[in-house]
């Protein structure tokens, strides 16, 4: 029994040394634990969080909840984050058209992340990479109108 008990200890020192080259020798980043961003949308068409700080590749998870009591079809909200040459009118006047693929333009380049269209007191969250590339990035709700309406913030990537 005691036996035992040293050896998986050795197993699992074993383990963490493995982790810690792998960490530390290969991986060309070292591991930074993913940023998780909490979102709020209500009826008056504005984000609770207008801008957050991100590290060059980290994993972001962005959690948007819509906290408005207006029908979806009349208030509904996303959050889309886009690079940051992407002409944003461009963007607008597809996702404008886009009713049916929750305002997202199906196959725009360019677009980092969206979370799905929500109506009163749902949420979605969607996980994904930042770019490697330091500077700022527009993240915002492309339901008709909300984003000149202020339903808008800036993702900086920042080393
Ligand atoms: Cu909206």
């Amino acid at each position: 029994m005691k036996n035992k008990m040293i050896q998986s200890a050795s197993i699992i020192g074993f383990a963490c040394s493995a982790l810690f080259l792998a960490v530390a020798g290969c991986s060309p980043a070292p591991a930074i634990p993913p940023k998780e961003v909490k979102i709020q949308a209500d009826d008056k068409m504005k984000f609770d969080v207008t801008a957050f700080e991100v590290k060059p590749g980290q994993k972001i998870s962005i959690t948007l909840t819509n906290i408005g009591t207006t029908p979806k079809f009349s208030m509904g909200h996303n959050c889309v984050v886009i690079d940051r040459n992407v002409n944003l009118q461009t963007f607008l006047d597809a996702a404008s058209m886009a009713a049916a693929t929750d305002y997202v333009p199906k196959d725009f380049k360019g677009v980092l992340a969206h979370t799905k269209l929500l109506g009163p007191n749902e949420a979605d969250t969607v996980v994904f990479d930042a770019p490697y590339i330091p500077g700022e990035y527009p993240f915002f709700c492309s339901f008709p109108g909300h984003y000149s309406q202020g339903t808008k913030g800036t993702m900086t990537v920042k080393q």
